[in-house]
């Protein structure tokens, strides 16, 4: 296995930041080296190639884009369903809005109606309320766009029966639905179903291959051929075309085949660790919230708890003044966990005294 590019000590840490932290498998370094190349904004990429029809084909789609990164995946689906001046429902923490710094009004000239929720998943009826019809007045509603799992809702999974709401309620105003599935798999694997199953539900899906799936970089928008064509260009015209990105779909590859499965050992260790803090005097936890890889931890003072915890080894990110997010993937085991447990119980006890 080739060094590991972290800084000098860093291997000490639990770190919870996030799932995009994970360092690609030995199994991905190999498929980099073998990898046949070609340039693919130049269209002959065979790697690229075969990376995009396997993600056409885990989400049942017709066809399949690789690009740089989620928010530019996201953002190009919703230049695609839209013209300047339409409007878009959002749930109002998703990360098209909370985390793209406007793209939505910058790059789409979007108008954005967010509806809030307790689980990441607004009332579909509470959604259809809001569909307009464009008017001499009004923007029209072109498309909603819906997370699953949601980042800021502590990885709370949609059901497959909101899901098909979502649809029913988007045929019968003739709208497009775009699923921002950053961590899909991860919502695939807490409810048990193919990715495809979520997937049949919605005109887009992005996902990304670089969080909990591994790979260093990358994501895929998936669609019809007609949209994916049309996204191609919108990738380009944001200088997402990239050359020999064999080289990253080589990686992509590995995850969509290894690496889906061992998800639920992240989401096991997240419930785990859900648990055992939750019972730490100065934290609450919503153990039954935990759904896949993310916990929300409630404390007094967020910034001041990371600093304490970064001292004893331990990275995380604070979501807001209260609320610290912990996030878990392959590269925290058991006896990471366990080190991060116990290094909250000292910042407990010591806050405590
Ligand atoms: N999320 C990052 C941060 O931006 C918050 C993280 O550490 O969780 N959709 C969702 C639901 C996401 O959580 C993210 C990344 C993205 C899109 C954007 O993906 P990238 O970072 O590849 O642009």
């Amino acid at each position: 296995m080739p060094e590991r590019g972290f800084p000098e000590g860093h291997e000490r840490f639990v770190d919870l930041r996030s799932d995009t932290v994970t360092r690609p498998t030995k199994a991905m370094y190999d498929a980099m080296r073998d990898a046949v190349l070609g340039d693919d904004v130049l269209g002959d990429e065979p790697t690229v190639a075969r990376l995009e029809a396997l993600a056409a084909e885990k989400t049942g789609k017709e066809a399949a884009v690789f690009v740089p990164s989620g928010t530019m995946g996201n953002q190009i689906a919703l230049a695609c369903h839209t013209q300047p001046g339409d409007a878009v429902i959002f749930e109002e923490e998703a990360h098209m809005l909370y985390y793209e710094v406007g793209a939505p009004g910058v790059l789409s000239g979007v108008v954005s109606w967010t509806l809030p929720s307790e689980r990441g998943a607004p009332d579909p009826d509470e959604v259809e309320k809001r569909v307009l019809r464009a008017s001499l007045h009004t923007p029209g509603t072109r498309v909603v766009c819906l997370e699953n799992s949601h980042n800021r809702k502590g990885g709370a999974v949609i059901p497959l029966e909101t899901h098909r709401a979502y649809r029913r309620m988007a045929d019968r105003h003739g709208i497009a639905l775009h699923l921002d599935g950053a961590r899909v798999f991860n919502g695939a694997v807490a409810l048990g179903v193919p990715v495809r199953a979520i997937a049949e539900t919605v005109d887009s899906i992005n996902f990304c291959l670089s969080k909990g799936l591994r790979s260093p970089i990358g994501s895929v928008l998936c669609g019809c051929g007609a949209f994916i064509e049309k996204a191609r260009v919108w990738r380009k015209r944001l200088g997402g075309g990239m050359r020999q990105a064999g080289l990253l779909a080589a990686c992509g590859i590995v995850s969509l085949t290894q690496e889906v499965e061992r998800l639920a050992e992240d989401h096991r260790r997240a419930k785990a660790i859900a648990v055992a803090l939750d019972q730490l005097p100065g934290i609450s936890v919503d153990v039954a919230g935990v759904e896949t890889n993310i916990v929300r931890v409630n404390v007094d003072r967020a910034p001041e708890w990371s600093r304490q915890l970064e001292r004893r080894g331990v990275l995380c990110l604070p979501f807001s003044a209260t609320v610290l997010r912990l996030v878990l993937h392959a590269d925290v085991d058991d006896e990471q966990a366990s080190r991060a447990i116990a290094a909250f119980a000292e910042v407990a006890a010591q806050t405590a005294r």
